[in-house]
């Protein structure tokens, strides 16, 4: 018994973002802390999932945005179904949802990856015969500037970007408008790193596609009227970025809550949702789909 548990370990599973090997009971990748739950089941399928990130600055809206998504998908009667694979790839839906019901938002993300949610799931689009397999964390977005600030400090992040078949880019959109910089400098500099891990003009990241999607437009309007014109204006450094470098990105406008409030806390104001309202959350999504199905 105990030769044939040793057998066992000495066979090394790998990781399916960092390829590092592993004994077949982690958890978590012990070189990355990525689930191992995702390698398990990419060996169960003939195809291999796609994988799509989610980033932007802390409090961009992440978060939020891949919950809502999750849980408009899981249950449409659009043309866009989701099917989670996986009990772990629930966890961001119901964490999501069960905020909003309370009329609050989810907690901030930790910053520490052996904690982060991961989805795993199939997409089926009405369109295309063939479901696709995908795979979505939902990353902390200090981890994110520290990797891109200090490449190497967070190797789930690098493997994971270099791995990507496309992005999706948060960007706050109320804090554009109020002349917030920083929220250009965190995409440009988000663009250059993926440029950095993959230049090439066909396979890299200059032909991925990346969506632009604006959060919070349900503060500011003029996001819905016209997403690129805004970024031109507001964001004009990203907007001439991924115009000049890339050859497919598309700007979106996305807002989740109906009003918001302030409440006054210990630690300040908190902003809490009062009605729930989702626009725009789906058309990002859907075109994502659609480019990496070509
Ligand atoms: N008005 C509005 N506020 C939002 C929306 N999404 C997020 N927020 C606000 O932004 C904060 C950060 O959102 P979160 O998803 O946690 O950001 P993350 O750090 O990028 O994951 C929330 O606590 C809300 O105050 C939205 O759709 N509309
Ligand atoms: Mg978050
Ligand atoms: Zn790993």
């Amino acid at each position: 018994m105990d030769s044939y548990r040793l057998a066992q370990y000495s066979v090394q599973v790998p990781c399916f973002i960092c390829e590092g090997g592993n004994s077949f009971d982690a958890e978590v990748c012990r070189h990355c802390q990525a689930p191992m739950a995702l390698a398990h089941q990419a060996n169960m399928r003939k195809t291999a999932p796609q994988l799509v990130a989610t980033i932007g600055s802390a409090d961009a809206g992440k978060t939020v945005y891949l919950g809502m998504l999750t849980d408009m998908l899981s249950r449409a009667s659009d043309d866009l179904q989701l099917l989670a694979r996986g009990a772990f790839s629930v966890s961001l839906q119901q964490l999501t949802m069960s905020a909003l019901a309370n009329c609050e938002f989810p907690d901030k993300t930790p910053n520490e990856p052996d904690r982060w949610n991961w989805i795993h799931c199939q997409v089926r689009s009405a369109k295309k015969r063939n479901p696709t397999e995908l795979i979505m964390p939902d990353l902390s977005g200090e981890a994110i500037l520290e990797e891109v600030d200090h490449p190497h400090t967070y190797p789930v992040i690098r493997a994971f970007l270099s791995k990507c078949s496309g992005v999706l880019i948060l960007v706050d959109a109320v804090r554009l408008m109020e002349g917030e910089k920083d929220q250009d400098f965190f995409a440009m500099k988000m663009l250059t790193y993926l440029c950095e891990l993959d230049d090439d003009p066909k396979k890299g990241w200059p032909s991925r596609p990346i969506s632009i999607i604006l959060t919070k437009a349900d503060q500011c309007e003029t996001c819905f009227d016209d997403a690129s014109e805004f970024a031109r204006k507001h964001a004009p450094g990203l907007w001439q970025h991924c115009n000049q470098r890339f050859g497919k990105t598309q700007f979106f406008a996305a807002g989740v809550a109906g009003a918001c409030a302030f409440q006054m806390e210990l630690g300040g104001p908190r902003q809490v949702p009062l009605r729930v309202e989702p626009r725009g959350v789906i058309e990002p999504f859907r075109w994502m789909v659609h480019q990496i199905g070509q």
